[in-house]
């Protein structure tokens, strides 16, 4: 009942042509916006060409970050509000790589989740462990408490509309990805999580990705499990062809 959404995130790489190219090589390629929402999340710099060259294709687009506030002296920040305007899907928020690297807080995260929805955008919001968490087996109460502190005063339609992303970071980048019995669990966790705070009705729609080395030799099978919704894709987001092979779970 719930539609996969398979997204790329490109991170901090790729230049404006290669981000380009990129699009013309897949833009028309893609299943059908019916079956599956395909999007690519590029820097922020790249998005007002990529929607360009988008247009009139089932092609969605993702920021991988903005700020909370719409404007203001905030020197180096992007506004969501600017990011609306363009008319881009979706804005990533809370990447262990930003909660690593640019020290977001849990509060930060749901100041921007508040911050997107209200310009009408849709928030992936992540979450997920470290390999110590993992391996003290307190997984599931750190994606809970995540989740719980990310969500704070939204609404359950709000809720309803959102999606999640669980990338363990133990499987980031590592070539080392979670099984999809564990991702199965923990975004089952996830799912629960939402439901002890907005109702079954609420957790039956949130989408909830998982992510973490998805390729196209593994997608499939994160794809067959019952609360895997979709797939947060860094490093085989990045070619053409890999990229469009990630879909080919749909056909
Ligand atoms: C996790 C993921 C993309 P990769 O960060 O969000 O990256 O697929 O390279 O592990």
């Amino acid at each position: 009942m719930r539609k996969p959404i398979i997204a790329g995130n490109w991170k901090m790489n790729k230049t404006l042509a290669e981000a380009q190219a990129f699009v013309e090589a897949v833009k028309n390629n893609i299943p059908s916006k019916e079956l599956v929402d395909t999007v690519i999340g590029s820097p922020a710099l790249f998005l007002a060409s990529m929607n360009e060259l988008r247009q009139g294709t089932d092609l969605q687009l993702s920021a991988q970050n903005s700020y909370f506030e719409n404007a203001g002296a905030f020197t180096g920040e992007t506004s969501p509000a600017a990011i609306a305007d363009l008319g881009i899907e979706y804005i990533i928020i809370g990447h262990s790589e930003r909660r690593e690297y640019f020290h977001e807080t849990d509060e930060d995260i749901n100041k921007k989740a508040k911050a997107i929805i209200a310009n009408g955008v849709t928030p992936i919001i992540c979450c997920g462990e470290s390999l110590e968490t993992f391996e003290a087996g307190k997984t599931a109460e750190w994606v809970e408490g995540q989740i719980t502190a990310a969500l704070k005063d939204l609404t359950a339609e709000q809720v309803s509309n959102l999606v999640i992303a669980y990338e363990p970071i133990w499987a980031i980048g590592t070539g080392k990805s979670a099984t999809a019995e564990i991702a199965d669990d923990t975004c089952g966790v996830v799912r629960t999580t939402v439901e002890k705070l907005y109702g079954k009705e609420v957790s039956e729609k949130v989408r909830v990705q998982y992510g973490g080395s998805v390729k196209p030799e593994n997608v499939a099978e994160y794809m067959s499990k019952e609360n895997v919704d979709g797939a947060l894709v860094g490093g085989a987001s990045l070619d053409a062809e890999s990229f469009l092979a990630l879909l080919d779970f749909v056909k």
